[in-house]
Formats: C-alpha cells, structure tokens, sequence
C-alpha cells in the first residue's frame, strides 16, 4: 500500500525527555502523519524541513486529548498525547478543532494496535501524575481509554463541580463573546459574558450548550469560548494573528494615550503587548509612537508571566489587569484596550442550526453590485443582516447538483472565507445569499489602491486568503478557481475567499473545459491543465499565481501572452517573474507553490506559517 499523507500541520511539541538529562523545552514542528508514521520536521522559512522525529504508528498505544489547567508555556493551548514505547509525546494545536481532528486521525490509525485500557489524562509534571499523583512516570494509567472515542460526546458527569480544576473532555465550560439571538427553533439565546456547558461539540459550527436554567439548544461555535486560564480570546485587548504592521496601524488610528492590545508575536509561544504613546521623545520633541513589549515567562515549576521583571503573574490576564492601573516600567500604563472589530459579532454558517433554505418573502433585494458567472450580485437584507444576493440566470448553473451540495457548503464556515448563509430554491430561477463584503472584489481593489499598498498590506492580504485556504485543506474541500477576482474585501479590509467549488455547478463549456476561452489558464497547475486532476495542491499553485497579482497591483498574469503560450512556457519550465514590490522570501514561497509535481508543493498550513514566520515582530 502506498504511503498516504492523512494530515500536516504545524504543531508545538515538549521534548519527549528520553534521556535523563534532556532538557524540558517546547518546540515549533511542522508535523505530517500518514497511514505508516507520525514524523516531525523542523521547519525554517525558505529552506527544506529537516526531519526530527519519526513514531511508526505500530509503536503506539494511546491517542487521546489531555484536560489539564497548568498553565502551557507556548502559545499553542490545546495538547494531546501520543504515548508511545515507554514515552508520552506532548503536542499542542493552536485550537480545539485541529486537536479533534489529531486525536481523530491518529485514532482512526492506530486502532488496530494493542492499545492500553487505561491511561492519564492530565500532565506528567514535577515527577508525578497530575491526575492521579502517582509518582512513577510508567505507573498504569487511572482512566479507562477509549479508543473510539470521539471525546466530546462522552456524557457529562453526574455531579458538575464548579470548583473542579480541570474538565473532563466531555464537560466544557464556555463564556459567551456575542448575544446570539435563535433564528430556528432549535437554538438557544446566549448572553454576553454568561456561562454555558458545552454538552455536543461533534459539529463544527453549532455546538449545544446548556444554560444555567438547564436549557439545551444550539448556538454558533465561534460566539463562545473555553473558559480557561490560558485562553485569550475572550478578552477584548487580544488580537490573535495579526502583524505588528497591522497592530500598529490600528494603535495609530485610535490615537489615544494608552491604546493598547495584546497580540501573537511572530515568535510562536510568545505574546507582545502594543501599547500607542504620546509622551515627548528623549529629545523633548513630540514623538507619538507604538512600543511593542514582549511578554515573558519565568521557566520555573511555578510559570509566572512579567513584562517587567519584578511583577510576576499567574496568568496573563492578570498581568494585563494590573498594567491597566500601573504603568510599572512600561512607558504608559494600559488605558484603552483597542481590538480588531471583534465587537462586531462573526458570521455564523448558515443563519442557524437548522436554516439554510430561506423563504423569498424574507429576503428584501436592493441596488445591484456587482455580476459573476451565474449573473447579477444584488444588495439585500435578510430580515436584519445585510448579505449579497446572487441570483441565479436562468441556464447558467446546474441547479440540482448544487442544491445537494449548498447544505455542505453553508457549514464551511471560517473568518477567512466569505460565508454562504442559505440558498433560495423556491425563487425560479434560484438565488444565493451570502455575507455582504463592503470593499468588493480583490482584483478591483488592488487596481484602485495602486501605488498606496504598503508591502506589510500585501503580506497581510497573502495570509487572509492562505488562512482560508488552509481551513479549506483541512476540510478536504477544494476551490479549483482561486484568483484575486474570486477573493472579496471587508469593510475593514480582511480579504475572505470566495466562490469555492462553485465552478463545479457551473454549464458553460467555455469555462468548464481547460480548452475553453474563459478557462483560467494563467491561474492553474500542469496537473489541471493536461488533466483536469484538481487538488489542494492544484490550489496552492494558484495561491502562488494569487501571490504574484496581490505583489503587482492587481495586474494580469503573463499579461502579453495568450493561454497557449503560457501552457508551452510552463512546460518548457518558465515561471512568473518577481513582482518588483515582492521581497525575495515571498517570492521563494511562489517558486515553491509553482513546482512540478503537486507533491513538491507546500500545504497551505506550511504556507501559512512561512508567511506569518515573514510578517514583521
Ligand atoms: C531536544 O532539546 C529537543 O527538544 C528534541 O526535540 C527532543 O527530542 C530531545 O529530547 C531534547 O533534548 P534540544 O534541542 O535543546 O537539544 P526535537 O527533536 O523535536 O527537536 P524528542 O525525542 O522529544 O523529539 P531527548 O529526550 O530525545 O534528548
């Protein structure tokens, strides 16, 4: 049987301490499990991954989640466990559905192994079991091991308590970020800052939650967050992967003395604090300016965080509380917290649990936007939700095969991807609706802000749309036409993917067939071209071709040549110039994105940290 890549991401690792002298340190991997092994590659931006590690799955005996409140010394938050040999290997996934999709997969792999009945669900630290205090690292585990077992539909333990330290994976405790209003009659309201149990997580986008009434329904998965010492996101200073660029953008345009957030900092494991001052420079002048600092930690049995040395904290919220009303070394004390439009409530898929079709007399049409290959892209409002309406010309799509696909389609939901709420089937011809996105398509935008894009701009336009694209990957769902035209831009300026897979429903030959006249040549790998073979991979190579346009304004690919004389440029080897703007390490990753074989190509997770690895501090 040929080896399989099942899944690659990058991932953080504690050393595994086979030695006794081996230092307890946590790492950045870039990790790829196939049906044969789990290896680890060092990964360093521009260069070839170097391998580190290789489990053969045969070797190991339990995959499972670890619940543990110790407070994790990378940013990466969510660990699991790989025991293996005589040895646990620790790995952390920056959230919880990368961990579910791990734990999964390497179940999926290994089910057939002689697995252990039991095993330790929380942390080997300090020389004991924190689960069980045992203090024998080897000591049999003290949970039955479920093998099958998705985690989050294990049932909840009789008696919740609310002091307990640490969850069962099965019991989550969650706040809520946003007031969700029920749309379908299976939802429930949230509020604000209260507390849910988490009591079904096994759909990506609607989990159920029970309230403090004891009342179950659905709400939407990215309204709520765990509740835990280690995580951020429910804290309005903290923005989560985006550059100092853009940090500082944001800090300048608020213009308050104070303005601050917290934000990954381009080091993984580590947090930045970007505090906005107008304090006079040591010249005396006035200087307003951002100061990034980062946040530390004491690598002691006790972690404690700092930003400056003598106030150590527990947590870094409490960090971040006592620098609101102490400036304590730092040059202003933390007054207004400044976050990236996160009042604004996300998108959810679909408009709910049980919604994706939605009634005409619901839908009210407005001024047109915009045209696409089904036909005219009209404003319109949704009872009180803005979105676009794509109505559908009569002979233009083959509106059966779409219909069966719009339900998948709905639950694609990422901040990255341009959302697809419900389709309208009771209107002939059929109508679409999507998320509104105010700035219009990508290409367009390029073009008019010609000349005033800074290269950080650009960067970050390469790592919206490749963060969309990644999720896309990990869910197996492939564009086949991603280009800057097919990208749109918010009202704050996030570019979000859009039209993924609709090419598939598309009836115009032209199109369709790589010979066709509207085929997007300039914008496809060999593989496609010759034989219509589409993959994530096949989309990588347009996200390099994707890369080339945001890196030249919005101008055309190989802009004098016809498709014919791409296609025989392409095999004779030749590729796209570097975009005079693109600094060579990005222009590395499109040469690395245009490679022959689809499998020399990167993943979009690979690319996506490489990108972010470029980002500045
Ligand atoms: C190493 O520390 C790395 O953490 C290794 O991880 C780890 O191997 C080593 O543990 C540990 O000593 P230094 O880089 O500071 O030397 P990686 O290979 O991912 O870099 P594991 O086995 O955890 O992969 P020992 O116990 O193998 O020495």
């Amino acid at each position: 049987m040929d080896t399989q890549i099942i899944l690659e991401d990058v991932l953080f690792k504690k050393s595994q301490q086979k030695r006794r002298t081996s230092p307890s340190n946590y790492k950045q991997r870039y990790f790829v499990l196939t049906t044969v092994d789990l290896t680890y590659f060092e990964y360093r931006p521009g260069k070839k991954p170097v391998l580190k590690g290789c489990i053969e799955l045969s070797r190991i005996k339990c995959a499972e989640i670890v619940c543990s409140d110790v407070s994790i010394p990378c940013n990466f938050k969510y660990p699991f466990q790989v025991v293996h040999d005589s040895y646990y290997l620790y790995v952390f996934a920056p959230n919880k559905d990368c961990r579910q999709r791990w734990v999964r997969a390497l179940k999926e792999g290994i089910k057939n192994n002689n697995l252990v009945h039991k095993y330790h669900p929380n942390f080997w630290v300090d020389g004991k079991w924190k689960c069980c205090q045992q203090n024998e690292k080897l000591a049999p585990g003290c949970s039955e091991y479920d093998p099958n077992g998705n985690a989050s539909k294990k049932p909840l333990p009789p008696t919740p308590d609310p002091q307990r330290r640490f969850s069962d994976p099965g019991e989550m405790l969650v706040v809520a970020l946003h007031d969700f209003v029920p749309q379908g009659t299976l939802d429930l309201p949230l509020h604000k800052d209260e507390e849910y149990i988490v009591t079904d997580s096994s759909d990506r986008n609607w989990w159920t939650v029970q309230d403090k009434n004891g009342h179950k329904g659905f709400v939407p998965s990215s309204y709520i967050v765990e509740k835990s010492p280690n995580n951020l996101e429910r804290f309005e200073w903290y923005n989560k992967d985006i550059t100092r660029a853009k940090a500082e953008q944001l800090l300048f345009k608020e213009d308050k003395e104070g303005a601050f957030m917290v934000r990954d900092s381009r080091h993984a494991g580590v947090y930045t604090v970007s505090v906005f001052t107008k304090a006079l420079g040591s010249n005396g002048e006035n200087n307003p300016r951002v100061k990034h600092y980062q946040i530390r930690e004491t690598m002691t049995e006790e972690n404690k965080y700092y930003l400056a040395e003598k106030y150590l904290f527990n947590t870094i919220p409490d960090l971040i509380h006592y620098h609101q009303h102490n400036a304590a070394g730092l040059i202003t004390r933390l007054r207004h917290p400044v976050s990236t439009g996160r009042d604004r409530a996300p998108r959810t898929a679909g408009f709910s649990s049980d919604k994706w079709e939605v009634d005409p007399g619901e839908l009210s049409l407005g001024k047109e936007v915009g045209s696409g290959q089904f036909g005219v892209v009209l404003l319109g409002y949704w009872r009180d939700v803005k979105v676009a309406v794509k109505m559908v010309r009569e002979g233009a799509m083959s509106e059966e095969e779409f219909k069966e696909e719009a339900q998948i389609m709905t639950k694609l939901s990422h901040p990255k991807l341009v959302q697809l709420y419900a389709v309208c089937t009771q209107r002939v011809p059929m109508c679409l609706v999507f998320e509104f996105m105010e700035n219009g398509c990508l290409s367009d935008y390029l073009r008019n802000q010609r000349g005033c894009l800074s290269r950080e701009t650009m960067l970050g336009m390469c790592l919206d749309v490749c963060e969309g694209m990644a999720y896309l990957e990990s869910a197996n769902f492939i564009h086949r036409d991603l280009a800057a035209r097919n990208c749109l831009v918010s009202e704050n300026h996030v570019v979000k993917v859009s039209d993924f897979g609709m090419t598939r429903f598309v009836l115009d030959d032209q199109y369709t067939s790589s010979l066709g006249s509207k085929f997007p040549v300039k914008w496809s790998a060999p593989e496609v071209i010759q034989y219509s073979k589409f993959s994530s991979k096949s989309d990588v190579w347009s996200f390099g071709v994707l890369m080339w346009e945001v890196y030249n304004e919005g101008r055309i690919p190989y802009e004098n040549r016809t498709n014919a004389e791409v296609v025989e440029a392409l095999s004779a080897g030749l590729r796209l110039l570097k975009p005079k703007l693109a600094p060579e390490a990005v222009y590395q990753l499109m040469e690395w994105s245009w490679k022959e074989k689809p499998e020399d190509r990167p993943s979009f997770s690979l690319l996506f940290h490489q990108l972010l690895s470029l980002a500045d501090l």
